[in-house]
């Protein structure tokens, strides 16, 4: 029942996007709920014994973890399996969903590297939240101090988290062979393809998914380049393509 399902979320965390992705794929109902940043802790942590989000309630059971979410949900509910039968398309499935999850952390940091400071970007992360605009103006360089914090945002990382962002994009095309039109495993859309694209998206802003809330025009003209750089080379249509036909 969808007010059972509940995505406990920050609406442009990229994690959060691979479980609602995996959700609506099985055409399974749910409600999001937007947990407050920092605030989250105190309910994913005594709640799943997580300290991030996403966190699924179904019913009663509450799971932290978009992986293990994921395994969750195909054990749960086999329909429109995201897992091959067959043991070595599986075991590869499994592998790559686990090398782009940690992909994905480069991704968040590499790009908050290049928007951290903007204004825009504390505005789309308050939006969802009903609080008085000087508490969200007070809210903003607190949460922009953890996020840097958190993530290590500073220079040498952000530069060492490109080059592995970077690893994983060329992983992408050696799977699909350079044609944007394959799936990373087999003939069909698997874990693997929704994990590499949700955690990559950030980077594409691709139509239908929560960010773009920056206008690229405005990002210094390297930063653009390399965006359009990224948005032009096999992975990155691939990417928009999965958006496009899967999403
Ligand atoms: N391994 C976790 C990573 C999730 C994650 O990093 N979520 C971020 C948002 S993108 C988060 O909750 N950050 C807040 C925190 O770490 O306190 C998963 O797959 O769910």
């Amino acid at each position: 029942m969808a007010d059972q399902r509940v995505v406990y979320q920050f609406p442009i965390s990229h994690y959060c996007e691979k479980t609602r992705w995996q959700l609506d794929h099985k055409e399974l109902g749910y409600a999001t709920r937007n947990l407050l940043p920092g605030g989250h802790r105190l309910f994913s942590q005594l709640r799943a014994g997580v300290g991030t989000l996403p966190v699924l309630r179904d019913g009663k059971r509450l799971i932290g973890d978009s992986t293990r979410i994921a395994y969750y949900l195909e054990k749960h509910y086999p329909q429109v399996p995201l897992l091959p039968e067959e043991s070595a398309q599986r075991r590869q499935v499994i592998e790559l969903e686990q090398q782009f999850d940690r992909y994905g952390v480069h991704v968040r940091r590499w790009l908050y590297g290049q928007l951290l400071g903007r204004p825009e970007v504390m505005r789309a992360m308050l939006a969802p939240y009903a609080l008085p605009g000087l508490v969200k103006k007070g809210l903003a360089p607190v949460i922009e101090r953890g996020v840097a914090q958190l993530y290590r945002v500073s220079p040498e990382p952000v530069a060492q988290s490109q080059v592995r962002l970077e690893q994983g994009l060329a992983l992408i095309e050696s799977l699909i062979k350079g044609d944007p039109a394959r799936y990373l495993v087999g003939d069909v859309l698997t874990l693997a393809d929704i994990t590499a694209a949700a955690l990559y998206a950030p980077l594409l802003s691709p139509a239908g998914s929560p960010w773009g809330f920056v206008d690229e025009t405005s990002l210094p003209r390297p930063v653009q380049a390399v965006l359009q750089g990224y948005r032009e080379r096999p992975a990155g249509q691939w990417l928009l393509a999965r958006y496009r036909y899967d999403r």
